[in-house]
């Protein structure tokens, strides 16, 4: 086994026997093979798509780049664990790969499939099948050269995380042919790991920062679309008397469809981790059984479902092995998967509702504190003006954008104690579930204007995004010389993805915990330090020090 693609990983190397996520030798094997066939699959449909090109027809199906993106977004951490799931989406990729070169064979005998995973023929038992897979490591299938290595990792694991977006945005209805090319080419790319030299794969690792960016583009726009446009909105932390349902994740629409289903039942919905924002939503927020959040983020799962009185929904990443305790009551879907744990296709959510009213729910009702989501681009755009004119009157001095993941690593607290410890006259906007570690923490306002600005899941990256970019604009400045620093905390492959977006957009300076990821090699690290000034965290007072200097 080998896997580094995560913050956790062994001894801030790599997993090599079993992964510190729960994820064994054989799941990541399979993980590996999965990734194999599915460059088979996009080789395939890379010379359909030139055929096509001639013909006029498309011999690819529509369905398959969604199944690319699902099936990629499977193999980022936290998100399927299941041998035989990950073996069944292996042979449909291999029989959609062979159903379109039977196609293609008829249509342009000349066409070749002598490449290796064009001609890879999965076993059907579960054991041979793990055995196949350790000959197509990641480690085997990419550059002998460490450095290049560590691009192809890099741009493949920053495709894992693009896939989930374009995988919400796809299952929402949301689909842009470049980017479900771009699936298929950086596929292409990392199948050909023997061309190209480091400035060719650095382009590639810039280029994935690129279609990143539109594919969060598009999520945000279907989820706007869809869902309405995020208000302010302020969501309780308590509980209330009664069934319950909590869904943790970040799939909106599990959460729209569960909350259809639920309607009327005298079930009280909750969300918890990445799935608070959804609280800022009008069409979701329009549901009087949507009440409060549950918990807090991913790591804290095991003591927070052991506690809960209701059934449990998992949409996306992240799980953890559940406890015992819990196990009849959780359920997973779409990519999410867990061996013995129910899985429940087609947003059919009568499983989880039956056993929601199986299970005794809260007794009494316990009051809590409440916090406020909602502040995504269009939500702080809106009050621009105000935040320019206290810009001007240096009653705001500082932005600090203090988002990303959260995780198990004690060195996590030098978030809480970088915002406890920002002057008044900063405001701090955050996003994806490391804003637990200080979300209900009141900081006040300044003239107004909330210190701390929820922008929402990691999903919503593009709104921090098209928050700055506008600032930049208004202030008629780059983005690297406005009064605004990154100070990010990475854990899984969105974060990944992420961070190639703001190296795309040239942003400097960018602050990054609690490690750097172990699958940059030190030569590669060094050059986004020459050329980004990208750094590790040090102490929140240093770095404080530093920003505020
Ligand atoms: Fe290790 Fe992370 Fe890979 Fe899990 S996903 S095996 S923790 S590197
Ligand atoms: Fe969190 Fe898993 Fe990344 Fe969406 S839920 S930010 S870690």
């Amino acid at each position: 086994m080998f896997c580094n693609q995560c913050e956790q990983t062994a001894r801030s190397l790599a997993c090599t026997s079993t992964g510190t996520c729960g994820k064994p030798a054989q799941v990541s094997a399979l993980h590996d093979l999965l990734t194999y066939v599915l460059k088979g699959l996009a080789l395939v449909v890379k010379k359909a798509d030139s055929v096509a090109g001639q013909s006029g027809r498309s011999l690819v199906p529509s369905d398959t780049h969604p199944f690319l993106a699902k099936t990629l977004f499977a193999t980022l951490t936290n998100v399927n664990f299941d041998p035989q799931a990950i073996a069944a989406w292996i042979h449909e990729a291999v029989e959609r790969r062979d159903c379109l070169k039977t196609e293609l064979s008829a249509l342009a005998p000349e066409i070749e499939f002598s490449e290796a995973p064009l001609t890879f023929s999965p076993a059907h038992d579960l054991g041979t099948l793990t055995l196949q897979a350790r000959a197509h490591t990641l480690k085997k299938e990419a550059s002998p050269d460490e450095d290049i290595r560590s691009l192809q990792h890099t741009v493949l694991y920053g495709l894992r995380g693009l896939a989930a977006y374009a995988f919400h945005a796809a299952e929402l209805g949301y689909r842009d042919p470049e980017i479900d090319d771009y699936l298929v080419e950086t596929l292409c790319d990392l199948a050909h790991y023997e061309r190209g030299d480091l400035g060719v794969w650095v382009g590639k690792a810039l280029r994935l920062g690129e279609m990143n960016y539109k594919t969060m583009e598009l999520l945000d726009r279907a989820h706007r679309d869809t869902f309405g446009s995020p208000r302010p909105t302020e969501v309780p932390l308590g509980v209330k008397p009664g069934k319950c349902i909590l869904v943790t994740g970040h799939d909106l629409l599990a959460l729209h469809r569960l909350l259809e289903q639920t309607e009327g039942k005298g079930i009280t919905v909750y969300t918890h981790g990445e799935m608070l924002p959804a609280h800022a939503y009008p069409r979701l927020k329009a549901y009087s059984h949507l009440y409060g959040n549950y918990g807090s983020a991913w790591q804290e799962q095991k003591r927070e479902f052991e506690r809960f009185p209701g059934a449990i929904l998992v949409t996306t990443n992240c799980l953890q092995e559940p406890r015992d305790s819990y196990l009849g009551n959780i359920f997973t879907t779409a990519a999410v998967g867990w061996p013995g744990v129910t899985h429940l296709a087609d947003h059919d959510f009568t499983a989880v509702i039956e056993r929601a009213l199986a299970l005794p729910g809260f007794s009494e009702e316990v009051p809590g504190k409440t916090v406020t989501v909602g502040f995504m681009h269009e939500t702080v755009l809106s009050q621009a003006d105000r935040i320019i004119d206290l810009v001007k009157q240096g009653r705001i001095r500082h932005f600090l954008l203090v988002g990303g993941c959260d995780g198990a690593k004690p060195g996590r607290d030098y978030y809480t104690r970088l915002v406890e410890q920002s002057p008044a006259d900063t405001v701090i906007l955050t996003l994806a579930c490391g804003k637990y570690r200080f979300f209900d923490r009141d900081l006040g306002s300044i003239d107004g204007i909330p210190r701390l600005l929820d922008v929402g899941q990691c999903n919503d990256a593009y709104s921090a995004v098209r928050i700055a970019l506008a600032l930049a604009d208004a202030f008629q400045v780059g983005v690297n010389d406005l009064p605004l620093h990154l100070v990010l905390s990475w854990y899984e492959q969105k974060a990944v993805a992420i961070l190639l977006t703001l190296l795309y957009l040239g942003v400097k300076n960018i602050r990054l915990g609690p490690t750097l990821p172990a699958f940059l090699t030190p030569a590669v690290a060094q050059y986004l330090v020459d050329n980004y000034a990208l750094r590790p965290i040090s102490t929140p007072e240093e770095d404080l020090a530093a920003i505020l200097a």
